[in-house]
């Protein structure tokens, strides 16, 4: 039988099939909530994105408190997260910092090369080329 339920705001798929001899169980969950403005207030985004307009102008630790992010909890940074890792490969790259403005306001500019090298800078503390969810999750609440 198929059972299809919402927990919080996750979209839970189960489907058990049982016989004389096998049971087996196939679990599927999808999170609805995946959009920055459930998260961030759309005016906030606004301002922050705003803010940083002219190339070359982005810091990180402005348009964190203008949008309103160092003010929320570690879940919901997390949940930030996952939305700017776009290829869900649990690690936000440079491909994908490029149009971090973007994930926030669709008609954002996107960064500069200048931009990118000092935001995975400040954030990569084991060096490895990328911000992983930890290293994130620092950056935004330090
Ligand atoms: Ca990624
Ligand atoms: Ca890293």
């Amino acid at each position: 039988y198929l059972s299809i339920y919402l927990h919080n705001s996750t979209l839970v798929v189960t489907h058990t099939h049982t016989d004389a001899y096998t049971h087996t169980e196939r679990f599927v969950s999808i999170n609805l909530n995946m959009s920055l403005t459930s998260i961030l207030s759309a005016e906030a985004i606004e301002n922050a994105v705003k803010d940083c307009q002219a190339p070359d102008s982005f810091c990180y630790k402005k348009f964190f408190q203008l949008c309103g992010l160092s003010q929320k909890s570690p879940q919901e940074v997390k949940d930030v997260f996952r939305i700017i890792d776009e290829d869900n490969s649990g690690f936000i790259e440079e491909a994908e910092l490029k149009f971090f403005l973007q994930r926030f306001c669709p008609g954002a500019r996107t960064l500069t090369e200048k931009e990118i090298k000092s935001l995975l800078t400040a954030a990569d503390d084991d060096s490895d080329g990328r911000i992983g969810v930890d290293e994130f999750q620092t950056m935004v609440l330090s």
